[in-house]
């Protein structure tokens, strides 16, 4: 195996230099870091990691915890917090909860272990356990999409009530008077804010937010086809749903097909998220779409500017606007509704 010596010598440099472009600390000529970068990849040398941390007491490595990794919100996120990463030369290990507290639990006990640097978080839920823990360890953490409420925590999210509310008065606007929410679980911040903003638009319009319209579930395909189904039954029937995200709003697209409903004519929809365009081949929602690349970009810059102890004492939030896109999945409600 090779040594950090026979780099050097390849190299026609010192070893100091050598350990230099690694670590990426001190001045190097591009032509030296270029020479010592092709004599690294000609004789496969690894440098010993242990040995790195050890001596920076940094592990250059870093975690993100998504909730859900088969949504490509949390991929696009995911790629966010890799490039920035990779570009400060750290790694990322990659954890998926599928929701559940139980297994965040887990995965942030055994990433201690691994002595990661810092944790991007999506909490599972609105529970401080997890964050209690680093806190503990004084690893830094930065919470991505939720928050916990009473626990303050750097954050990166993007404004879910905010989003809500113009999407519902979108509606309103349209002329839909009975708009039910179909939303994700009460625990979690994202679920919570987005009704939040449906009731905002309502009340502000002098509409009744009522109740019997608010459903909340599982931020999943079954999640939005069963609170679909649910709102179908209401008496009078809503004449538009607001999903709380992209996977409810397919779910509710089956109930309503299986219900024989048209949407916009019968009834109209409207989203938090858009479909990534590699997957909608005619895009129709219409939608809020939260800027998930820039969200797991910004939460990495925080995390390692805290690591380098850098930014304010007290916590930083940053919120960034959803943007919006109105296409033909709302339209006005079916005459006799006006
Ligand atoms: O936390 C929520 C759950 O779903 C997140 O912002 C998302 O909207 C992503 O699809």
């Amino acid at each position: 195996m090779s040594t950090i010596a026979d780099v050097a010598r390849r190299a026609g440099v010192s070893k100091m230099t050598v350990s230099r472009v690694i670590n990426n600390s001190g001045y190097i000529s591009p032509d030296t870091r270029e020479r010592v970068e092709q004599a690294i990849a000609e004789l496969g040398y690894i440098p010993n990691a242990l040995a790195r941390s050890l001596r920076f007491k940094q592990t250059q490595t870093i975690a993100l915890i998504v909730t859900d990794i088969t949504n490509p919100f949390f991929t696009t996120i995911a790629r966010g917090v890799e490039d920035t990463a990779s570009e400060h030369g750290f790694s990322v290990i990659f954890c998926n909860t599928d929701e559940s507290r139980e297994e965040e639990q887990e995965y942030v006990r055994v990433l201690i272990q691994k002595q990661i640097d810092g944790l991007l978080l999506v909490p599972a839920r609105s529970t401080p356990d997890s964050i209690a823990l680093l806190q503990d360890k004084t690893i830094p953490v930065v919470l991505l999409d939720r928050t916990i409420p009473g626990r303050p925590a750097d954050t990166v999210r993007c404004d879910s009530e905010l989003g809500a509310y113009h999407l519902v008065r979108h509606l309103i606007e349209l002329g839909h008077r009975r708009i039910a929410v179909l939303s994700g679980p009460d625990e979690v911040t994202t679920a919570t804010d987005r009704v939040a903003g449906w009731r905002r638009a309502l009340l502000e319009a002098g509409l009744p937010a009522l109740d019997d319209l608010v459903h909340y579930g599982a931020f999943s395909v079954d999640g939005g086809y069963q609170m679909a189904r649910q709102a179908l039954a209401g008496k009078p029937r809503p004449t538009a749903l607001f999903t709380a995200n992209n996977f409810i709003a397919v779910g509710a697209m089956h109930a309503l097909r299986e219900a024989g409903l048209r949407v916009p004519e019968d009834i109209s929809l409207v989203t938090f998220d858009d479909l990534p365009p590699t997957m909608a081949i005619d895009p129709f929602f219409t939608a809020a779409m939260q800027p998930a690349y820039e969200m797991g970009q910004q939460a990495t810059l925080l995390l390692l500017n805290r690591l380098e102890g850098k930014g304010p004492e007290t916590t930083q939030e940053l919120i960034l606007p959803p943007q919006f896109v109105y296409r033909r999945s709302s339209g006005p409600p079916p005459p006799e509704d006006r």
